[in-house]
């Protein structure tokens, strides 16, 4: 395999914010590296993009929240494969909508390891490749949730107000080194998160964009496209960005 193109990491690329980025990303000419647990996924995106567009796709098929699993993975790339561009830090997830008393601890872990610790140990490696060659540009997806919280939202809000926080303080650390550090945060974005939000409900899920237009994730995919495209002496540091509809996390007017 030879590397022609600017490669871009995505996190969580088998489906929503991550698949759009990677389809446009591969339009626009990068070769990718996508990642995922869905293996079956993965190897079909690859086969699609390389079919449709003269890239390269490397998939790794990794739970980020495993230190081990991420460590291996990213480690064991090949150099080229090292010379990341733009990781784009997507995979993420939120787990069940209770009220703190109830909330269910297994919900919580999973939400903590994966939002905000699964972040931590890719940006960990990924940043360090970025400084050997002193250029890179790392994309965190946040929320509106990072941003104010809302009920029984309480421990998804939590980890997303932390990635907030990583984002402001990566651009910090990072800036000496020359790598962008921007934030994005998305509003009510029809994907398979509120499947996943309400355990493989299909239905409950479906109602939650219910009545008004939500965002959809190739939306997402292009305010990142053209946040890591502008020249090296501007950075966008931080985004929100709703569907019309939706003027807050609490408040949205739907027909
Ligand atoms: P999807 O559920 O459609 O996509 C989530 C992606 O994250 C999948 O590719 C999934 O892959 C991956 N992922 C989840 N957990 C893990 C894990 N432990 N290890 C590796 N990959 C994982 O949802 P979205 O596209 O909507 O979500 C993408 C990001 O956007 C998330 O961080 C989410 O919090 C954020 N967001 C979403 C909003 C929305 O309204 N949809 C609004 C604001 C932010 P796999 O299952 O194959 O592992
Ligand atoms: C996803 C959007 O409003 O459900 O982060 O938190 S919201």
């Amino acid at each position: 395999m030879s590397i022609t193109n600017k490669i871009v990491l995505i996190t969580g690329a088998t489906s929503g914010i991550g698949q759009a980025c990677a389809e446009l990303y591969a339009a626009k000419n990068f070769d990718l590296i996508i990642t995922g647990r869905r293996e079956e996924k993965l190897a079909n995106l690859k086969l699609k993009l390389e079919n449709d567009f003269n890239i390269n796709v490397t998939t790794l098929c990794f739970d980020v929240s495993k230190k081990n699993e991420v460590e291996k993975h990213l480690n064991n790339l090949p150099i080229a494969l090292k010379k990341v561009a733009i990781l784009i830090n997507n995979a993420g997830l939120s787990q069940g909508l209770d009220p703190i008393q109830e909330g269910k601890i297994s919900d919580w872990d999973i939400m903590i390891d994966t939002n905000v610790k699964g972040l931590l140990y890719v940006s960990k490696i990924v940043s360090n490749w970025m400084i050997a060659e002193e250029s890179g540009h790392i994309v965190n997806i946040g929320s509106i949730a990072g941003k104010q919280v809302y009920a029984n939202g309480n421990v998804y809000c939590a980890t997303k107000h932390a990635v907030d926080a990583l984002n402001q303080s990566m651009r910090i650390d990072l800036l000496k080194y020359g790598i962008k550090v921007t934030g994005i945060n998305p509003g009510a974005v029809e994907t398979e998160f509120s499947e996943v939000r309400f355990h493989g409900d299909k239905e409950k899920a479906k109602k939650v964009y219910d009545g008004f237009e939500p965002l959809k994730a190739l939306d997402i995919a292009e305010t990142i496209y053209f946040a890591t495209s502008r020249p090296f002496h501007v950075n966008i540091n931080d985004l929100i960005i709703m569907p019309t509809a939706q003027a807050s996390p609490y408040y949205m007017v739907k027909n």
